[in-house]
């Protein structure tokens, strides 16, 4: 199938594609050992993908295929994929015989294209080999780069793949021949990430491993991914900026996981939708949502919520259509002249106005004439903090949100402040 050969991914997914409820992926996956020194990972359970304007990694599974109408040369092999389950670079237009366009079919420079990123517990520091389980259908389909800790060191780029039209395990360097390898400097929690060097590269499983000398058996899908649910907390990604996806967190009773296809301007693997009938619903213990974080930068702390509500035009006569979510903070203080938001101050948040779609309006609300009311806390000294979500009323939708910290609050951003917001990367968790 090669309908379209040279659009660029927002291109083709310019309408609507595939959205679709998946069996609930919600949370994210921390890999560890499965014997010592082995630690296996399901390609498929990362927890971000950054640098996709031109490729993504698309999902492969039993129920779930890529988007109708982006071009490959194959179909799915998802027959022997662990975990029943695969990821692929597409669009695929790096095809044997074809002049290959680096920055778009090709990239020789690792981390700088399609990027996939995990989340690994290491017990033992040191020199790890990676073994990838890969399956390429032609020439142009069986590298890829790995890095580490948002770094991509040359012992970990260009690996090639097998590449013989099956699944099959290989650690091997395109040009020296030789293992691939990365340096894991202390234990504890790291980031591993894979990104494009050849469009449809097909990615099972990894393995990172101690032993020098082990061998995974060839054409078996190997030894299954261990992990728990993350729970570290998210530090801050510059100094006073917390970025969290929304889908971090498991989703809870009366919260279901919306898994959406890799797009430029998506943010994370999708969102969380509470789906209990009914509006203006007090907050249930059972379906909170809850994130810590840490800080290390004390300061007056403003939260930016990308949300979505089902209906923007429910109630044409208020400024309030239907508050999203209930708020609160475990840890801080109530910030000088702002709704108080402690533990025992469950604050309802609205989207003033009737936006269409997605928007990171967020004000605190107690009801009409519904002023401008910025989401404010205030953290004295560095340390680890919870804020807290409860749904609400039917069909809205959190994405991801931003705390920030603020000489002077915001009550509303401007189209670039937004779109910078939907821009910056995850938090890391320490
Ligand atoms: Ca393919
Ligand atoms: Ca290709
Ligand atoms: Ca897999
Ligand atoms: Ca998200």
């Amino acid at each position: 199938m090669r309908l379209i050969q040279s659009l660029p991914l927002s291109l083709v997914l310019a309408a609507p594609l595939s959205t679709a409820i998946a069996a609930d992926r919600s949370g994210e996956r921390v890999f560890a050992e499965t014997s010592p020194g082995l630690v296996a990972v399901e390609a498929e359970d990362y927890f971000a993908q950054t640098k996709i304007e031109k490729r993504a990694w698309f999902l492969t599974s039993a129920s779930r295929l890529p988007p109708v109408g982006l071009p490959d040369i194959d179909t799915s092999h998802v027959a022997g994929a662990g975990g029943g389950a695969y990821i692929e670079v597409l669009p695929d237009t790096g095809v044997d015989g074809r002049k290959l366009t680096p920055g778009e079919n090709i990239s020789d420079p690792p981390g700088a294209m399609a990027a996939a990123h995990y989340r690994v517990s290491f017990a033992t520091a040191g020199t790890y080999t990676v073994w990838a389980r890969a399956f390429g259908t032609d020439g142009d389909d069986n590298t890829l780069h790995f890095g580490l800790d948002g770094e991509w060191p040359s012992s970990g780029a260009r690996m090639h793949t097998f590449g013989g039209k099956e699944w099959r395990w290989a650690s091997r360097h395109r040009q020296h021949r030789g293992r691939i390898t990365l340096e894991v400097p202390t234990t504890g929690l790291h980031e591993i990430s894979i990104s494009m060097r050849e469009d449809g590269c097909e990615l099972d499983r990894f393995l990172l491993v101690r032993d020098a000398a082990f061998e995974p058996v060839a054409n078996e899908p190997g030894p299954a991914a261990l992990y728990t649910l993350a729970t570290e907390p998210f530090a801050e990604a510059s100094p006073g900026v917390i970025v969290i996806e929304a889908e971090a967190a498991a989703a809870p009773t009366g919260w279901e996981f919306v898994e959406t296809t890799p797009q430029p301007g998506g943010t994370g693997r999708g969102h969380l939708r509470w789906t209990v009938a009914g509006q203006g619903q007090e907050a249930v213990d059972d379906s909170v949502l809850s994130y810590s974080f840490r800080i290390g930068t004390p300061g007056t702390y403003q939260l930016h919520l990308r949300s979505r509500m089902p209906d923007p035009k429910n109630r044409p006569n208020t400024l309030d259509p239907d508050g999203i979510v209930w708020v609160r903070f475990v840890g801080g203080a109530d910030a000088p002249g702002a709704f108080a938001l402690g533990e025992n101050n469950w604050v309802k948040v609205a989207i003033l106005g009737h936006p269409e779609g997605w928007t990171w309006d967020t004000h605190a609300d107690r009801g009409p004439p519904h002023p401008d009311s910025p989401v404010l806390r205030m953290f004295n000294s560095p340390g680890v903090h919870r804020v807290e979500f409860a749904g609400r009323s039917h069909g809205h939708a959190i994405d991801r949100f931003v705390l920030r910290r603020v000489d002077v609050p915001r009550p509303r951003l401007n189209a670039d402040e937004e779109h910078a917001l939907l821009a910056l990367p995850i938090s890391p968790r320490r």
